[in-house]
């Protein structure tokens, strides 16, 4: 898939030569409430035909080389699909470009996330997480690759540590979550409202500081991190969230502050949406993504 059909404005790359590879990863079969992530990558490359390439400053983003290799499709059983998944994200890191994942739903991650850590093992890879749900779950609803469990999943890799784990916007647990971050102190967990009543600088610098010393870092974005009066359109919407002005600024400093090397967008669910609302906020927070590579580049 070209990035000239999409994307508009950006320059088309092949996977070598990118700054950023673009893949869909339309699964949503792992969801505990209502489904329909699986449009989303579809979703959010239709309008992005309606965007203009700046960022909200007014920076230039037409230099940004984009490779979409479109979405990794469904076909067989969900075992040989993220073997699948993790394979094609370990093939787009070896391309050198900086990947951005467009789920489907949180369950994604942890193939790309497996593939993020298999890549640079042994070195020790730190997730930042940002979301209403901690997704620390061991297993939910019997199920080892729900929805609510990718970053239990993320923490057995061998170079993960519960110190590199930062979690933002949390507002929902399960009891379980609750043992866990209770015997786990040294996890990063910044609840939504501690975010409002902190504020942005004070959580940059937490997060800036547990994960200092580390080379790579993966940045998984559940949109219902944000309020359900900005993102309705996801499946388990909890109230009390961040604002999307908030959101694409935590985003932005993130991935300026941290060695960002590889990003997921999830749980977009257009069915749920409502004047593709949540769809609109995951892109102006993907074109800020686009924004940080860009100044990035140009250091
Ligand atoms: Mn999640």
């Amino acid at each position: 898939m070209a990035a000239k059909k999409y994307w508009d404005g950006l320059k088309a790359g092949a996977p070598e030569n990118s700054d950023l590879a673009i893949m869909g990863v339309p699964f949503d079969g792992a969801v505990s409430g209502g489904r329909g992530a699986a449009e989303a990558p579809g979703r959010l490359r239709e309008l992005s035909k309606k965007i203009s390439p700046f960022s909200e400053e007014g920076h230039d983003l037409r230099g940004l080389i984009v490779y979409d290799r479109g979405d990794l499709v469904f076909v067989h059983d969900w075992e040989s699909y993220y073997a699948e998944v993790e394979e094609a994200a370990f093939a787009l890191l070896q391309s050198g470009s900086t990947p951005l994942f467009l789920g489907g739903d949180h369950s994604v991650t942890i193939p790309l996330s497996k593939a993020f850590a298999r890549y640079y093992h042994p070195e020790p890879v730190g997730m930042v997480h940002l979301d209403a749900h901690s997704d620390l779950m061991d297993m939910y609803c019997g199920q080892k690759w729900s929805h609510a469990c990718p970053q239990r999943r993320f923490l057995e890799q061998e170079n993960t540590k519960i110190e590199n784990l930062f979690l933002v916007g949390i507002r929902e647990f399960e009891a379980e979550e609750v043992a866990f971050w209770k015997d786990n102190p040294e996890l990063g967990l910044v609840t939504a409202r501690r975010y409002a009543r902190d504020g942005h600088k004070a959580v940059m610098e937490e997060m800036v500081s547990a994960l200092r010393g580390l080379s790579a870092v993966y940045l998984s974005i559940d949109i219902d991190i944000l309020d359900p009066a900005y993102a309705p359109g996801t499946g388990t919407p909890q109230a009390g969230g961040l604002s999307t002005r908030e959101l694409i600024t935590l985003v932005s400093d993130t991935m300026r502050r941290l060695p960002v090397k590889a990003v997921d967008l999830v749980e977009v669910a257009p069915p749920l949406d409502s004047s593709d609302l949540t769809s609109r906020a995951a892109l102006k927070v993907i074109y800020e993504i686009f924004a940080a590579l860009v100044s990035l580049k140009g250091q």
